[in-house]
């Protein structure tokens, strides 16, 4: 479709000007179908960008290699331009906005010479629905079209609701690598080198400007800068939540459902727990979202979440038919992979895949032949995919996706989890003692980093609230205000108990041989099954001074934890608690200043307190 056609005229106007600052050969306006689709794909095949994979293996499946150094999002690259530094607060990076508009439009300048210039109208949530949010992302890569066509709804459908005058988030994206005359890129995954990448964030004007990255959260605007940078900033506005949360539903063997959200930082086991198949008989999960949750409270009192997303964009090592086979069915057809290995059988293969490679030679994820692995593992920075390499499916291709994961109304939650890798002191499951409670559990969430970013700290445990740290668009004091303020809100009417019961996760406690204690995955049921269970009042449980742990017969241990395993795993780590309550008052809330909210205060002395007797 040809820019002329649209009929919003501030969306054409936008473009136009888009289009002669950028200077592309040509604009088009996405359309969406399977035919784009399969025109973006040929596209990239074309540039050399992609490999077509096997087609009995992989029906309708690419791979591509991205450039070494454009991997993962670039936190230090990511920048909140509210008006004033303030409301970025201490966990953001901030560029005045006149002047982070001002560079950036020096590095637009020309940047998409030698391509197209792809428009996509994408809806986050279901196309019309009220709770909806429209983007039109710009682009210059037609692996991005490509991946937004299965991660969010995408086209002329879109533009029928935007209507003449309707509201949309404009997102600009170019790869940042401009082609000469007669230069193609050859097979070369294009990108700007690390100085010159913004992934920036206007939350008063409601825009997103990316520039010199392909990759993931960076590239993909409705994700993480949309669904959740300028999400979070209407939710604050508008009394709902924007989180970096899992969604699934669980039935037990009495058919009763519930629907739960998760909170866990990057690569910290969301889209895992979203598809688990139960170990425990008579139990069922199914999959509502695996990485972003929109909620807002119903007439009744309820939170009710929807996903915005469309499909998965998971982490790829580690996944095996054992981990998480709802995934890999989800993955086995019209799937785009990134940074995986190549087999020589023409399928992709990355460690933990839950077996070696086939014949002798394999190319990893620089493009480089290697003998062909014969276990699933290979030497830390010696990899065949990238830890940080990634599968794009479509949600409906999962096998456990719920009849309702579409449903515009969403579904009413009854927990939310909290939770993060933590080789030691936090337990297997605690359950808040109340919603102030709950919050600050959240506020005080550390994780180690993962390869989800590029940063010299991987591995190393930092603060990440509510698993929000990268992705929160405002102060995040303001943020746990709003938390505090949502629960306020509901007792003042009356309607506390509808909220939902806050719980705190850890499946990644670690022995003294640095092995993990606690299978995970699946097993991970034994632990929703006591959150159901306590959600209705049941499960049995001891109040400790940081909150409500499972007796020690409650969840049934799993083959392989022993006695003395599960009594370490959910007991109270007394002075690792201690360490870890001297480390949030030192260093983790006073970088908060006056914006911690008194009450998270109030939550931290009262839990030191109920150490010190
Ligand atoms: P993002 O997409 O980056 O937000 O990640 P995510 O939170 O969805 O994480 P994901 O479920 O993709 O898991 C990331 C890594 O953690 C994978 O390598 C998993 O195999 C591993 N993992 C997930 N769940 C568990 C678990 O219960 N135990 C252990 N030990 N590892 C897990
Ligand atoms: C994350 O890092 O939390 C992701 C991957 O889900 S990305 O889309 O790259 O942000
Ligand atoms: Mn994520």
């Amino acid at each position: 479709m040809k820019v002329q056609e649209l009929k919003h005229a501030g969306l054409r106007k936008w473009v136009e000007e888009a289009a002669a600052l950028m200077s592309p050969d040509s604009v088009e306006v996405c359309e969406g179908g399977q035919a784009e689709y399969d025109r973006m794909i040929q596209i990239t095949l074309d540039q050399g960008l992609a490999t077509k994979l096997d087609e009995k293996k992989r029906p309708g499946s690419v791979l591509y290699r991205s450039d070494p150094s454009d991997v993962a999002r670039v936190e230090n690259r990511t920048y909140i331009a509210s008006e004033s530094e303030s409301n970025a607060g201490p966990t953001n990076n901030w560029i005045d906005p006149a002047e982070l508009k001002k560079t950036m439009t020096e590095l637009y300048r020309g940047s998409m010479k030698g391509r197209v210039m792809y428009v996509i109208p994408f809806s986050m949530g279901p196309v019309g629905s009220d709770i909806a949010k429209i983007g039109v992302e710009i682009t210059d890569s037609a692996y991005v079209v490509a991946n937004m066509h299965i991660m969010t709804r995408v086209g002329t459908r879109v533009l029928d609701v935007l209507g003449s005058d309707g509201f949309y988030v404009p997102c600009f994206h170019s790869v940042g690598k401009p082609l000469a005359a007669g230069e193609k890129d050859n097979g070369k995954w294009p990108c700007a080198p690390m100085e010159h990448k913004y992934i920036s964030h206007f939350p008063e004007t409601r825009e997103i400007w990316s520039y010199g990255s392909g990759y993931g959260g960076n590239a993909l605007l409705g994700k993480k800068c949309l669904a959740l940078r300028i999400a979070s900033v209407l939710a604050r506005d508008e009394g709902w939540l924007a989180e970096h949360m899992l969604i699934l539903k669980i039935t037990n063997p009495q058919g009763e459902a519930k629907y739960i959200t998760g909170a866990f930082p990057s690569a910290c086991g969301k889209t895992n727990l979203a598809m688990l198949i139960p170990t425990l008989p008579g139990w069922k999960v199914e999959t509502v979202g695996d990485d972003i949750a929109w909620m807002k409270f119903g007439a009744d009192g309820r939170l009710y979440a929807i996903n915005p997303e469309a499909g998965f964009f998971g982490v790829a090592p580690g996944t095996n038919d054992e981990s998480n086979r709802n995934a890999m069915v989800s993955a086995s057809k019209n799937t785009i992979f990134t940074n995986c290995g190549l087999t020589e059988d023409g399928d992709i293969w990355w460690e933990g895949i839950g077996y070696g490679a086939p014949g002798s030679e394999i190319i990893d994820w620089k493009g480089n032949k290697r003998p062909s692995p014969q276990k699933d593992k290979s030497p830390k920075g010696e990899e065949i995919a990238h830890p940080n390499a990634r599968f794009t499916a479509p949600a409906k291709q999962c096998p456990c996706i719920a009849a309702e994961w579409e449903d515009p109304k969403g579904v009413p939650i009854s927990a939310f989890l909290f939770g993060g890798r933590r080789p030691k002191t936090i337990p297997l499951v605690n359950q808040s003692k109340g919603w102030i409670h709950g919050v600050f559990m959240g506020s005080i969430v550390g994780s180690e980093v993962t390869a989800a970013v590029i940063s010299d700290q991987v591995g190393q445990v930092r603060r990440d609230p509510f698993a929000m740290l990268p992705f929160c668009g405002y102060h995040m004091g303001d943020y746990f205000k709003h938390w505090i303020g949502l629960g306020k809100k509901a007792e003042a009417e009356g309607k506390a108990d509808k909220l939902p019961k806050i719980f705190f996760v850890n499946w990644f406690r670690k022995n003294a041989g640095d092995r993990f204690i606690w299978p995970g995955y699946g097993e991970n049921s034994r632990v929703l099954a006591w959150i159901f269970d306590r959600c209705d009042g049941r499960g049995k449980a001891v109040e400790t001074p940081i909150g409500f742990l499972p007796t020690p017969d409650a969840i049934e241990r799993p083959a392989g934890v022993s006695e003395e395993d599960m009594k370490e795993i959910t007991g109270v780590d007394i002075e690792g608690w201690k360490k870890e309550i001297a480390d949030v008052r030192k260093n983790h809330y006073p970088k908060f200043g006056d914006k911690l909210p008194k009450e998270l205060y109030d939550e931290l002395d009262a839990i030191e307190s109920r150490f010190n007797v």
